[in-house]
């Protein structure tokens, strides 16, 4: 019987075209991706030297006869592995994820693809993304490489897709070659920097038909690096070989920003990116930046989705990262150090958010994330077999009362908390 169930279910892989077993160093990875909850996320390319995000390029039509101009202005001298590292790991980070390569097709590590990387191009001549590994590992956080798929400066990226139409290429070429390059630059990145988290992949929606190899690129990460994480943010559902499922500037099974619309929240662990201002690579001119509490907020908000949370930067042409970005990290850390408890290693539930909130969950804790409320008294859907309920921040009784079909919580005005008040149920 067990047998015809195992022939089955492989049956049933094969049909659906479902081969990849996460080997168990994969398996425990996304144990550890699961209970990290909060990352930084950074776009960082040779576009900063233009301060106006990392699509200048093909919003302002710029060719590339034009933009290959951009490296000898690239000379980021105040680029400080070790100060990244602790930002991120102050504000109670646990992985970076950094852009290897973004869409301009600029890598920013040594490759011996071509020239268009920061190593050979630019005055600078050195290569961060090792000395953030380095770095990462000396202060115990993961490094995930954010790794475009999408190219607008290589010739064999051929039939063009959606965008990087106005780069002055010429019209024919191999994307088969192209994807060997790709390829190559992978096998690079997973060999000549230690152990790394994953690869974070961006731009298959830009031409979404294409023979993208999934299954030989993914096959490739799993074979050089059985525990790095694979996740694409094509927008749809995960294919199979992928490991987390990431969501852009929306929670999961959200679609307010329009990335989503075609999106399904899968099994995999899953993760929310979003922006500090409205930009992922430097824009200098973009100040709309959202307030520490609203960070806080959509931390909370991904918990209870049983989401990470990767939070971006766009670090300057010169290496730094601008104030208003360093600011809110520390401020974010400082809240995490005192409230923690209620975010790292739980997972979303035990019900859905709420307008009001969100809960996360941990062991036989419940904690209830009380985020917008002004009445005293907050229902709950029912948690079976509540024993007690305190306040997170200093262990004071609540009052609470089983009715029926939920919970009520006594909330006093006096007692709220600002950015969140923190229930902890004890079942
Ligand atoms: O086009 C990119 C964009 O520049 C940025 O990298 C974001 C991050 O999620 N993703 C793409 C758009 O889907």
């Amino acid at each position: 019987m067990k047998r015809t169930l195992i022939v089955a279910a492989a049956f049933a892989a094969l049909a659906f075209g479902q081969s990849y077993k996460p080997s168990e160093a994969n398996r425990q990875s996304r144990a550890w991706f699961q209970d990290a909850k909060l990352g930084l996320f950074i776009h960082w390319g040779v576009y900063s030297v233009l301060g106006n995000g990392e699509w200048v390029m093909n919003n302002q039509k710029i060719p590339i006869a034009e933009y290959e101009k951009l490296p000898a202005k690239f000379n980021p001298t105040e680029f400080n592995a070790a100060e990244w590292v602790s930002m991120a790991k102050n504000a109670g980070m646990k992985y970076i994820t950094i852009t290897s390569k973004h869409h301009d097709g600029f890598a920013m590590f040594a490759t011996k693809q071509n020239r268009w990387n920061i190593v050979d191009a630019t005055p600078w001549g050195k290569d961060p993304l090792k000395m953030l590994a380095d770095e990462c590992r000396r202060q115990g956080l993961k490094l995930f490489f954010y790794h475009s798929q999408l190219d607008w400066h290589h010739p064999d990226y051929y039939p063009r897709g959606r965008t990087g139409q106005t780069a002055g290429r010429s019209e024919s070429g191999d994307f088969n070659r192209y994807l060997d390059f790709m390829d190559a630059q992978l096998q690079e990145l997973l060999t000549n920097y230690g152990d790394i988290g994953g690869i974070w992949f961006d731009g298959m929606w830009d031409k979404p038909d294409a023979e993208w190899r999934l299954q030989k690129t993914y096959g490739l990460i799993h074979r050089l690096q059985p525990a790095a994480l694979v996740g694409s943010n094509h927008h749809l559902k995960p294919f199979d070989g992928e490991d987390f499922q990431m969501f852009e500037k929306d929670l999961p099974g959200q679609n307010t920003a329009g990335f989503n619309d075609k999106s399904e929240v899968g099994s995999l662990p899953l993760e929310t990116c979003e922006t500090i201002n409205n930009a992922w690579g430097y824009n200098a001119s973009d100040k709309r930046f959202k307030s520490t509490k609203d960070l806080i907020h959509y931390l909370v908000r991904s918990a209870g989705n049983n989401a990470n949370f990767l939070l971006n930067v766009g670090p300057m042409p010169n290496g730094k990262i601008q104030p208003e970005f360093v600011t809110r990290l520390a401020e974010m850390g400082d809240w995490l150090k005192v409230n923690g408890e209620a975010i790292y290693g739980t997972r979303g539930g035990p019900f859905a958010p709420r307008n009001w909130g969100a809960v996360t969950e941990k062991g036989n804790k419940v904690y209830v994330h009380v985020l917008d409320w002004r009445d005293e008294l907050l229902a709950i859907p029912a948690i079976p077999n509540v024993k007690s309920a305190a306040m997170l921040k200093n262990g004071q009784k609540v009052d609470f009362q089983n009715v029926s079909g939920g919970t009520l919580l006594r909330l006093p005005k006096a007692r709220m908390d600002p950015v969140d008040t923190i229930v902890v149920l004890e079942r």
